[in-house]
């Protein structure tokens, strides 16, 4: 009687019960965040991020407009007017500490989340370096200047030049006019505007001279090429050190007392050295230089190939016309030269069976020489 139809199913939906199952279901939602309330908390920076969001729809989920507490507001007003006061106060404190329980979670994760950020972006200064891998020499590098420092404490000036040459420094001026059957061993890579690499560092000779005049001591080594075919003991690309004496009054003996001191110096002082006729268009008269064996000394072994010696490269007398090509006097000053390969020379003395691993730059390989 009376009671409207709305009133009978509010009387029927129990309020009561309403707010208390909203309670309840939040109660065992909420449950996996109480732990952010307490102290001793371990989580990682990603994951309380996570955790934040979830309570975030918590919140919407158990507050928002669509929420249960949302509906029950709706049923104070329309419970019995004596229910009213009790029944509104029942919903208000649900409401509140549902909100308070809500806000201490966020709280606590929001200093988590903070906490976690500086310790992630901590720098501990104290904490020792990783050391960078220190690099080291090429053989190639570390035999060159043993090179040098033998022959500028012998009073020879260290020169650097060109690696592309014209034919005239190539060929021409070391007296290998064009068509010469000596272009052929030194055949080498062209570009298309007349120049080329050079093969032989006996170009320096031409340039050492033009520069500085006579009489002059130089040592030029440098990286040559030819059109050689890879194999143990040829690259196309190889480094070589040039000699040049020239000066009043040099003769044979002269080379062959210098280049008797090198080895001395670079392999010892019982180092024999041996001088074979040979020919180059640029020397007059030309020898092949040999050093004995460091290894056997003589009797043969593997590293000199059973026959007791060495080939330590090309030399001789500087040839009339190569010291005219650079406006030096022959009639005045004589010379000798020589051209000494250093790939082999370092493949000889670290016992490598091949030059080729010289520039396949393995680490591995190549820390062995220091
Ligand atoms: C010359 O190159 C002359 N210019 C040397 C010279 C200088 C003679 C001054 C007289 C006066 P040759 O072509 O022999 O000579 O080369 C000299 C050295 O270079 C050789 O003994 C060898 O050790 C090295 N060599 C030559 N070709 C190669 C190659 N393809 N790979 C590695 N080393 C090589």
């Amino acid at each position: 009687m009376g009671s409207s139809k709305e009133e009978i199913t509010v009387a029927e939906r129990n309020p009561n019960q309403e707010v208390e199952a909203a309670r309840e279901a939040f109660e065992r939602e909420f449950e996996r965040f109480a732990r952010f309330t307490g102290s001793g908390v371990d989580i990682s920076l990603n994951d309380a991020n996570t955790e934040q969001r979830a309570l975030a729809e918590l919140r919407t989920k158990h507050l928002g407009k669509k929420s249960a507490i949302a509906g029950a507001k709706k049923l104070i007003g329309k419970v019995a007017p004596e229910e009213r006061a009790s029944f509104g106060q029942l919903v208000q404190q649900t409401e509140g500490s549902i909100a308070q329980r809500i806000d201490e979670a966020e709280q606590s994760l929001k200093s988590l989340i903070e906490a976690a950020r500086i310790e992630r972006e901590r720098i501990d200064v104290t904490i020792p370096g990783r050391r960078p891998r220190p690099g080291h020499l090429h053989p190639i590098t570390l035999m060159r200047q043993r090179i040098e420092d033998i022959f500028v404490s012998l009073g020879y000036a260290v020169e650097d030049d060109r690696e592309i040459e014209t034919d005239f420094y190539n060929f021409d001026a070391l007296n290998i006019p064009e068509g010469h059957p000596a272009r052929d061993p030194q055949d080498t890579f062209y570009t298309t505007e007349g120049f080329a690499l050079r093969s032989q560092t006996s170009t320096v000779q031409i340039h050492a001279m033009q520069r500085r005049g006579a009489p002059v001591r130089m040592i030029a080594p440098g990286r040559v090429f030819r059109r050689d075919t890879p194999d143990p003991t040829h690259n196309p690309m190889f480094f070589q050190v040039e000699g040049l004496c020239v000066d009043r009054g040099i003769t044979m003996a002269h080379l062959k007392g210098t280049l008797a001191e090198f080895v001395h110096r670079l392999f010892g002082p019982d180092t024999k050295t041996r001088f074979r006729p040979s020919y180059f268009p640029f020397t007059e008269p030309s020898a092949e230089v040999d050093y004995s064996c460091f290894n056997c000394g003589g009797p043969g072994c593997r590293i000199c190939k059973w026959s007791g010696w060495i080939e330590l490269g090309g030399s001789g007398m500087v040839h009339p016309n190569v010291l005219r090509a650079a406006n030096v006097d022959p009639g005045e000053f004589t010379g000798f030269a020589f051209g000494l390969g250093i790939d082999r020379t370092c493949a000889r003395i670290y016992q490598l069976d091949d030059i080729r691993l010289l520039f396949e730059n393995d680490v591995r390989f190549l820390e062995q020489f220091r």
